[in-house]
C-alpha cells in the first residue's frame, strides 16, 4: 500500500479483515506499506498491521513479495504509481477519484488494458458500491422492481470546511487534489448514479462555488478532515470548489441531479440517493446505511408507501458472512467487501468492477461539470465510453 492516512487506514482494515470473514480463494498478506517519512511509516506499519515499511514507492513496487499495489495517496501521484505498478506486473487498486485529470485517467486506463492481457487487474476504489443496501438497490433496479427510471437524485453533504480558519490542506489545492467537493464527493455521487442506473451520463449542466477563497497555511502535523491550527504561517489561496451542483441526463431518458458540498452544516457524511421509476422508488442515506427504503407503486394506493428494508438478512449482498439479522454493518465494512471482491476477481480472472475505465468515465463527467460551470451552466456533453 502507498499512503497510510485516512484512506490507507480504511483500506488496511479491509485487507486485514476480508480473509477472516469471507472464505477467500487467496489469502491477502499485508506485505509492506510506503510513505515518505521513515519514522511515521514504520509506526503506521505497526499500527495498521503491515509487515514492512518502505519510504520510496518505487522500492515497494520492485518487491518480489508484492503482487498487488493499493494506492491511497492524494490524486496527483495516482497516475505515476499506477502505471509503474502495472508495468512492473502488479495488480492495482487505486482510490477514487482515479486521477486529477481526464488525460491521466486515460493513460492509466490504457496501461490497465495492456496489463489485462497479462492477467493483471486494475480496480478503482469506489467503496460505496459495496454498501449492502446499495448493492441490493442495484439488484432491484436490474430486476425491474422500479421499472423505467425517471429521476436519479444524489446529494453528498459534509460540513467540515464551514470554519474559515480550517487550514489549507492538500484537499483544498488543485495541484494535489484535482478538484474539491466535486472530485472528493461528487465522484462518489456520479459513480453511484451510473452504477445504479447501469449506464453512463450523457451530459451535464453545472454550478460550482468556492465560498472561502483564502485559508490559513497549514502549520500543524494533521492534514486530515479535522486538521486545526494555522494562521501564524500566513494565508494561501483555495484553488478548488467548495461545492458543486449539477443536473444530468442519461441516454435512456432519466434525469439526474447532484449536489456535493463540504458546507452543509449538520451533515457529516450524508450521501443520499433516491431513484424514482415508473413502478416504484428506492431511497438510501449513508448515515443510516443498513436501511433501504422501497416504494412499490404497483401496490394499491390505499396501502402503498415507502417501507424500510433492514438490509441485514443473510440473503442480502455480502451479509452471508457477517452477523445475525439486525446486527448492522458500518463504513469500514465497505473496504472489507472491496478487498473481498478484488481477491475473487484476481483468483477467478474476472473483470474488476469498478475498473479503471469506469474511473475514467467518472473523470469525464467531472471534467464536463467543470467545463459547464465555467460557462455558467451551459449543457456539456460527456464523451461516451470507448
Ligand atoms: C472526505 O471528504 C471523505 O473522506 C472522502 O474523501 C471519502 O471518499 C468519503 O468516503 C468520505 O469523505
Amino acid at each position: 500500500m502507498v499512503g497510510y492516512a485516512f484512506m490507507g487506514a480504511a483500506h488496511s482494515q479491509g485487507w486485514r479483515t476480508a480473509g477472516r470473514v469471507f472464505d477467500l480463494p487467496l489469502t491477502p498478506r499485508l506485505a509492506a506499506v510506503c510513505g515518505r517519512d521513515g519514522q511515521a511509516v514504520r509506526a503506521a506499519a505497526d499500527r495498521l498491521g503491515w509487515a514492512a515499511a518502505e519510504t520510496d514507492w518505487r522500492a515497494l513496487i520492485a518487491r518480489d513479495d508484492v503482487d498487488l499495489v493499493d494506492i491511497c495517496t492524494p490524486g496527483d501521484s495516482h497516475a505515476e504509481i499506477a502505471v509503474a505498478a502495472l508495468e512492473a506486473g502488479k495488480h492495482v487498486l487505486c482510490e477514487k477519484p482515479l486521477a486529477n485529470s481526464v488525460e491521466e485517467a486515460e493513460t492509466m486506463t490504457a496501461a490497465a488494458e495492456q496489463a489485462a492481457a497479462r492477467g493483471q487487474l486494475a480496480m478503482t476504489g469506489f467503496n460505496y458500491r459495496r454498501v449492502p443496501a446499495i448493492a441490493l438497490a442495484r439488484r432491484m433496479v436490474a430486476e425491474g422492481r422500479v421499472g423505467t427510471l425517471r429521476h436519479v437524485r444524489v446529494t453528498y453533504l459534509q460540513d467540515w470546511l464551514v470554519d474559515p480558519s480550517f487550514p489549507l490542506t492538500w484537499r483544498l489545492q488543485k495541484p494535489y487534489a484535482g478538484s474539491g467537493a466535486l472530485g472528493d464527493l461528487g465522484a462518489h455521487a456520479v459513480d453511484l448514479a451510473q452504477f445504479l442506473v447501469g449506464e453512463p451520463l450523457a451530459g451535464v449542466s453545472a454550478l460550482t462555488e468556492t465560498f472561502v477563497r483564502e485559508r490559513p497555511l497549514l502549520d500543524g502535523a494533521s492534514s486530515g478532515l479535522s486538521a486545526a491550527g494555522g494562521g501564524e504561517a500566513g494565508f494561501g489561496q483555495v484553488t478548488v470548489d467548495d461545492a458543486a451542483l449539477f443536473t444530468g441526463r442519461f441516454a435512456s431518458g432519466a434525469l439526474a441531479s447532484f449536489e456535493a458540498t463540504r458546507f452543509a452544516t449538520g451533515r457529516k457524511n450524508a450521501l443520499r440517493v433516491e431513484l424514482n421509476g415508473e413502478r416504484g422508488s428506492l431511497a438510501f442515506d449513508l448515515e443510516r446505511l443498513n436501511e433501504l427504503y422501497f416504494h412499490d407503486h404497483t401496490e394499491p394506493g390505499v396501502s402503498a408507501g415507502f417501507r424500510r428494508i433492514l438490509v441485514t438478512e443473510p440473503q442480502h449482498p455480502y451479509l452471508e458472512a457477517w452477523w445475525p439479522p439486525g446486527h448492522g454493518l458500518g463504513y469500514e465494512h465497505t473496504f472489507v467487501h472491496q478487498a473481498r471482491d478484488l481477491v475473487h476477481a484476481i483468483a477467478e480472472q474476472t473483470a474488476p468492477a469498478p475498473s479503471f475505465a469506469d474511473g475514467l468515465q467518472v473523470q469525464r463527467v467531472l471534467a464536463a461539470v467543470e467545463e459547464s460551470a465555467a460557462k455558467n451552466s451551459v449543457y456539456t456533453a460527456v464523451p461516451a465510453p470507448v
